[in-house]
């Protein structure tokens, strides 16, 4: 126990009594989970199922993803909100449960280190008797979070450990918190092409940035520029590396009142911007890798 006293003295600033980062294994509700806490005081926390990132706070403790106070939290059971991870599939593009299985699945904590300014923990998931029998394909997926300096950066590393090649598609299911949906602005998607799959056709994006009136659920194919959300006077800034492809969601009030593991207004409160590699699959010879990260910076 430090024997710090209890007023600070005139001349010492909290900051430089800053705590040390560090990654500590805690319960979230119940789940095993790794809470990261970086020398600045943000601080991320990661659930050993599915690797999913459940919150991300900044130094002033504000949180910045949305999490349903509806979840359900159970073993193979989706939880709504945070950052699921989106692999071997994306939705039901192929025969696999609906998003693949790595977000129902137990990763295995294989690292956490803390640095002066951050706070990392890398989690693994390979293929078991369970995988082999929906997805016949040898994988390693290692999953990196690192929080710290007010930005979150995820990272999800796929190696082809078998002998023949394997196809995935893949996303982060980023549900960024918002004050109010109908607020949002999101730029960068600009002049895209994107499929519309509630009305199931393809359009370009308008020229303008893009806004939230209602439920939405569009793939943005090419989109490697950065992205900028602004909600009233939050601001998170965007950047993705290896996935090339975006997704923007809202269930909208029909939807969202369909969703037994979110509030009927839980809609209002939440964007999905996701970083994807839908459009086309990536494709591993054995003993290839795959990266692709997704950065987020909170600017205000
Ligand atoms: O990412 C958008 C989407 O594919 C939507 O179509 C909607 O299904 C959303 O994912 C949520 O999916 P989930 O299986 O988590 O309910």
């Amino acid at each position: 126990m430090s024997d710090l006293p209890s007023a600070l003295p005139a001349d010492v600033s909290a900051d430089s009594l800053a705590v040390p980062s560090r990654a500590c294994p805690v319960q979230f509700l119940g789940q095993p989970a790794i809470e990261l806490l970086a020398a600045d005081g943000s601080q991320a926390t990661v659930l050993l199922q599915g690797a999913q990132v459940v919150s991300w706070k900044t130094s002033g403790g504000h949180e910045r993803l949305y999490l349903s106070d509806r979840a359900a939290y159970a073993p193979g059971q989706a939880v709504r909100g945070g950052i699921p991870v989106i692999f071997p599939q994306f939705g039901q593009r192929g025969p696999l449960p609906r998003h693949g299985f790595a977000r129902t699945s137990l990763w295995e904590l294989a690292l956490v280190e803390s640095g002066p300014d951050d706070a990392m923990a890398v989690m693994r998931l390979s293929d078991d008797a369970a995988s082999l029998g929906i997805w016949p394909h040898r994988f390693c997926a290692e999953l990196t979070v690192r929080v710290g300096g007010n930005r979150l950066d995820v990272e999800l590393a796929v190696t082809n450990t078998g002998d023949t090649a394997l196809s995935f598609s893949a996303a982060l299911h980023t549900y960024h918190r918002v004050a109010d949906v109908a607020q949002v602005e999101l730029s960068g998607l600009q002049r895209l092409r994107y499929a519309d799959c509630l009305r199931k056709t393809e359009q370009v994006d308008a020229a303008s940035a893009l806004q939230i009136e209602g439920e939405i659920d569009r793939i943005y194919f090419n989109a490697t520029r950065p992205l900028k959300l602004v909600v009233a006077d939050s601001v998170t800034d965007i950047h993705s590396e290896g996935f090339v492809d975006a997704v923007v969601w809202n269930p909208g009030p029909a939807q969202c009142a369909g969703l037994v593991d979110m509030p009927a207004d839980g809609y209002r409160r939440m964007v999905c911007v996701e970083a994807a590699v839908i459009g086309t699959p990536v494709r591993l010879a054995p003993a290839d890798e795959w990266v692709g990260r997704q950065s987020l910076v909170a600017n205000t």
